[in-house]
């Protein structure tokens, strides 16, 4: 018997990603629900060649179901997860709601899947912000090899990594741009066509935004809590696919050309670095890949022991619904959970 699995959120950009790499992958369900709130009730969306009809979260009963894959956001997480993981399904969950509770696992497999083994205290493991998933994945076998004392980040982030929503408003922008139409401004805080802004979540005390601490405290969570981070993110006029500048201080030295030899065994990347126009990847190249990118490896003379990089994934993929279904697949082949349903 295979397992029944809910995805929560599924009309959401990054619900619809997690049912293509559920039926892309093989993901060994048996029965799979699509899940959102009652406005969507009847609403198709696809699951490979099937087609699945949209119920409502409110009142669903999970003791049927093993695994809840959940992009809903973080105030439906923080109001349901805990009920559907008292229900005995495991959620593995896309929203910021439960990054950094203790009792629950901050998970990207490639970096600390033997952290996973925590997860039964509350039946929630969580998925980490897009731009850290990335990041990690890069940083990860560099820390191994030279030990990561410090990293600047600027970032490059799609409007994808802000809904649907925000990528109708992109879209609506730009054209009403071209047709000398009036340009109306909801999701972004400023126009997002053909510009950029320099904020994204809200700010924080110290002038930090939000989506900047996120890196900073994941980063810590997964990686190591010895790391100082700091980040800029910006919001760019890009549907898919988060791009960074990544500057990193090692404590030991390391080559760019170690560095590229070790990133290229690194599970999860792809390293793709010509010193020629257009010997690296630009986001536009890196949508619908699963691969964390890395191209413009080089030393950075003005510190000791430095590097810098460039960093591209697909945000819906590797930065949410791919690394979702990638922490399900690792409770699966760690026999972690076993269908609720037997065989007859
Ligand atoms: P719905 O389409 O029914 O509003 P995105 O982040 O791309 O905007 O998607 C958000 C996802 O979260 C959508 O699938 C949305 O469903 C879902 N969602 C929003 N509110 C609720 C709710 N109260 N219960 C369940 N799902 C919800
Ligand atoms: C963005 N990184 O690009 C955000 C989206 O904490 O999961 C994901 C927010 C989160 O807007």
């Amino acid at each position: 018997m295979g397992f029944k699995v809910a995805v929560v959120g599924a009309t959401g950009n990054v619900g619809r990603e997690m049912l293509d790499i559920l039926a892309e992958r093989r993901f060994p369900a048996d029965e799979v629900v699509a899940l959102a709130s009652s406005r969507s009730i009847g609403t198709d969306v696809s699951y490979g060649d099937k087609t699945l009809v949209c119920k409502s979260l409110e009142n669903y009963d999970f003791s049927g179901t093993d695994i809840c894959l959940m992009s809903a956001g973080g105030t439906i997480s923080k109001e349901y997860s805990p009920k559907i993981g008292r229900q005995g399904c495991v959620v593995i969950d896309n929203s910021s709601a439960w990054r950094m509770d203790p009792d629950v696992p901050l998970i990207v497999p490639e970096v600390n899947a033997d952290a996973v083994r925590g997860f039964a205290k509350k039946n929630i493991i969580a998925n980490p912000n897009c731009s850290t998933a990335q990041l990690v994945v890069a940083l990860k076998p560099l820390h191994d090899a030279a030990t990561i004392k410090r990293v600047v980040v600027a970032t490059y982030q799609s409007v994808s990594g802000a809904g649907k929503e925000a990528m109708d408003e992109l879209f609506a922008q730009t054209r009403a741009i071209f047709v000398s139409d009036s340009v109306e401004t909801k999701k972004f805080p400023k126009r997002i066509a053909f510009n950029l802004i320099p904020q994204i979540d809200v700010f924080m005390e110290d002038g930090t935004t939000k989506e900047e601490w996120k890196m900073m405290a994941e980063t810590k969570k997964i990686l190591d809590p010895k790391i100082k981070l700091t980040a800029t993110c910006v919001r760019v006029p890009v549907f898919i696919s988060h791009a960074e500048a990544v500057n990193v201080e090692f404590e030991k030295p390391i080559t760019a050309d170690e560095a590229r030899d070790i990133l290229r065994e690194a599970p999860g990347v792809l390293v793709i670095d010509k010193h020629e126009p257009g010997g690296y990847i630009t986001p536009h190249e890196a949508a619908g890949e699963d691969a964390t990118f890395v191209s413009r490896i080089r030393e950075d003379a003005t510190v000791e022991n430095g590097l810098s990089f460039w960093c591209v994934a697909d945000n819906l993929r590797k930065g949410a619904a791919l690394n979702a279904v990638q922490i399900a697949e690792l409770l699966v082949n760690r026999k972690l959970i076993t269908p609720k349903r037997k065989a007859a």
